[in-house]
C-alpha cells in the first residue's frame, strides 16, 4: 500500500516536472511534442514499465555533481565496441557487426568457439590512450559486456570471459584502465543488460530468441543477481570509474529490471560514478546523464528517441564512424571529418557531449581509417577547442546554419552552412556590442533589426568546416 502510494506521488511529481519542463521546452523548440502528447506518452511508458521503479528519491552525492560538471566540460569521448564479434567482422554484410550472433542465428555452442581464436596480441593500451588524447578526447566508454554476453574482463561470476576462455588470457579492461589512469583519461563501462548467452535471461526479450540453444526456462531474478554481481566487480576491482553506460532494456520493457537495486548498488559502491542508460526514454531516477543514440538531442531520425523531451541532466550523443559499432570489414561508408566535427559542434550547441565510436580489429589495433579521422579531429580541436571544451549551450539553438556555445562570458557562433553573405541569427539576450572572427579577431559588420541580428560574413572569411564568430553583448 505504502509502495503504491509512493509510486503515485512519484508519477505525479514526474508529470508536474514534465509539464513544467515541456512548457519551457516548447518556447525553445517548435518541434517539441505538445504537452498532452508528452504526458500521454509518459503514462503509457509508466504502464508499460510498471515494474521500473529506478532509484526513487535519489540524491546525487557531491562527488557525483562535480563529475557531472566535469562530464559537461569534457565534450568529446571515444566509444569502443569490442568483443568476440570483432572476429566475424560483420560477415561481409553492411550493418551492425556486433549483432552478428543474432542476425546470423548462431547457436551459443558454435558462437562460443570464437573464444578459442580471440588473441589480440597487438593490443597496446598505451597506443589507444595516446590516440584518444591526440584526438582531443577526454574519456573512453568501452563495452565490458555486449549483448553476446562475453565479459572483456576477469569476471569471477562467469568464466565466459576474456581471461578464462581465450588464448589471450589477459584482462582487457584492467590494462586499459591502468593506462587511462596513467594518462589522465576517464574510463566508463558500457554494460549490456540484454544477454543472448545467459540461460536465466528468461523469458526472452525481442531478440536472442529461438536459435541460441538455451532451454526454454530460466530464473529472471538469478539473471539480475548475476548482472549486479558483474557490475559490483567492475566497480570494485578497477579503481574509480567514470560511470556505467547501460544498454539493452529496450529488449524487454515489461521485465522486472530491479533498477532501484542496480542503481543504488552503483551509487553506493562509487557515489561519483555517472549512470546513464540507452533505454531511449526520459531518464529514470538514479540516472546521472541522458543519452541519445545517433541523434542530436530532441531529434528522432533513428526512431529510437520517442519521448523527445530533453532533461536537465548532462547530455551525450553517440555516433558511429561508418554504419557499425563493432568492426565491420565490408563497411567503408565512413563519415567525413567535416561531418563529424560539425556533429561535435552541433552537440556542443545542445550542451551535449559527443561520444564517437570505433570498433577495434581482432588483432587489437584500431582501424587506420578511424585513426586518421580522429587525428584530423584532434588537429581541429587544437585550434578551436577553446570554443568547445568547458562550454555550455549558447543563446541560439542549433539550426540549419549552425550552433552556438558559451563559456566565461564569451559567446561563439559556429557557422557551418552558408546561404547568402548576410546571416540572420535571430535575437540575442542583450544588445550586441561587437562581433569578431575567432581566427583573426577582425570585426564584422552587423545590423540589429526588430526581428533580430543580421551578420555580414564576406566570402573571404568563410571556412570550410566552421566559421567561428565571437560575440560580445
Ligand atoms: O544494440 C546496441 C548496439 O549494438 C550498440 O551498442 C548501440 C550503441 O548505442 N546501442 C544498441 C542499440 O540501441
Amino acid at each position: 500500500m505504502i509502495f503504491k502510494h509512493q509510486k503515485m506521488i512519484f508519477i505525479g511529481a514526474r508529470l508536474i516536472y514534465l509539464y513544467q519542463h515541456n512548457t519551457a521546452q516548447q518556447k525553445l523548440n517548435h518541434k517539441s511534442m505538445n504537452c498532452k502528447k508528452l504526458i500521454t506518452g509518459f503514462i503509457i511508458s509508466i504502464l508499460l514499465t510498471g515494474s521500473i521503479m529506478a532509484q526513487t528519491g535519489y540524491q546525487p552525492a557531491e562527488k557525483n555533481l562535480q563529475n557531472r560538471e566535469w562530464f559537461q566540460d569534457a565534450k568529446f569521448g571515444l566509444f569502443i565496441h569490442w568483443g568476440l564479434y570483432c572476429q566475424m567482422a560483420g560477415g561481409g554484410d553492411q550493418g551492425i557487426a556486433e549483432w552478428i550472433m543474432n542476425q546470423k542465428k548462431i547457436p551459443i555452442a558454435q558462437y562460443e568457439k570464437l573464444t578459442n581464436f580471440f588473441n589480440p596480441t597487438s593490443f597496446n593500451p598505451a597506443e589507444w590512450v595516446s590516440m584518444v588524447k591526440k584526438a582531443g578526447m577526454k574519456y573512453i566508454t568501452i563495452t565490458s559486456k555486449h549483448h553476446e554476453g562475453f565479459a572483456m574482463y576477469d569476471s569471477k561470476v562467469s568464466d565466459y570471459n576474456v581471461v578464462k576462455r581465450t588464448p589471450y588470457g589477459k584482462d582487457i579492461i584492467k590494462q586499459l584502465k591502468d593506462e587511462c589512469d596513467k594518462q589522465g583519461i576517464k574510463l566508463f563501462f558500457y554494460y549490456s543488460q540484454l544477454d543472448w548467452h545467459h540461460p536465466d535471461y528468461f523469458p526472452r526479450g525481442n531478440t536472442g530468441q529461438g536459435f541460441t540453444g538455451r532451454p526454454e526456462k530460466g530464473d529472471w531474478n538469478k539473471y539480475i543477481d548475476y548482472m549486479n554481481a558483474q557490475l559490483a566487480e567492475l566497480l570494485t576491482n578497477y579503481g574509480e570509474v567514470g560511470g556505467i553506460w547501460f544498454d539493452g532494456m529496450w529488449d524487454k520493457w515489461d521485465a522486472p529490471w530491479r533498477l532501484d537495486e542496480t542503481y543504488s548498488l552503483i551509487h553506493k559502491l562509487q557515489p561519483g560514478a555517472l549512470v546513464g542508460s540507452n533505454h531511449h526514454k526520459f531518464p529514470f531516477p538514479g540516472e546521472d546523464f541522458q543519452m541519445y543514440e545517433r541523434d542530436l538531442p530532441g531529434e528522432n531520425s533513428m526512431g529510437f528517441n520517442h519521448m523527445g523531451a530533453i532533461s536537465d541532466l548532462p547530455l551525450e550523443m553517440c555516433e558511429t564512424m561508418n554504419g557499425s559499432w563493432g568492426f565491420n570489414l565490408a563497411d567503408n561508408n565512413y563519415k567525413s571529418v567535416k561531418q563529424l566535427i560539425q556533429t561535435l559542434i552541433k552537440s556542443s550547441g545542445y550542451g551535449a557531449n559527443f561520444l564517437l565510436n570505433t570498433g577495434p580489429m581482432p588483432n587489437g589495433k584500431i582501424q587506420p581509417e578511424n585513426v586518421d579521422t580522429l587525428m584530423a579531429m584532434g588537429k581541429w580541436l587544437d585550434k578551436y577547442g577553446e570554443t568547445i571544451y568547458g562550454t555550455r549551450k549558447g543563446p541560439i539553438k542549433p539550426t540549419n546554419w549552425g550552433a552556438s556555445t558559451q563559456k566565461d562570458g564569451k559567446v561563439w557562433l559556429h557557422v557551418l552552412n552558408f546561404g547568402e553573405e548576410n546571416l540572420f541569427i535571430g535575437k540575442l539576450p542583450a544588445k550586441l556590442k561587437s562581433a569578431r572572427f575567432f581566427d583573426d579577431q577582425s570585426t564584422l559588420k552587423f545590423k540589429e533589426t526588430e526581428l533580430g541580428i543580421i551578420l555580414n560574413i564576406p566570402d573571404s572569411k568563410k571556412k570550410p568546416i566552421d566559421t567561428i564568430i565571437q560575440l560580445e553583448y
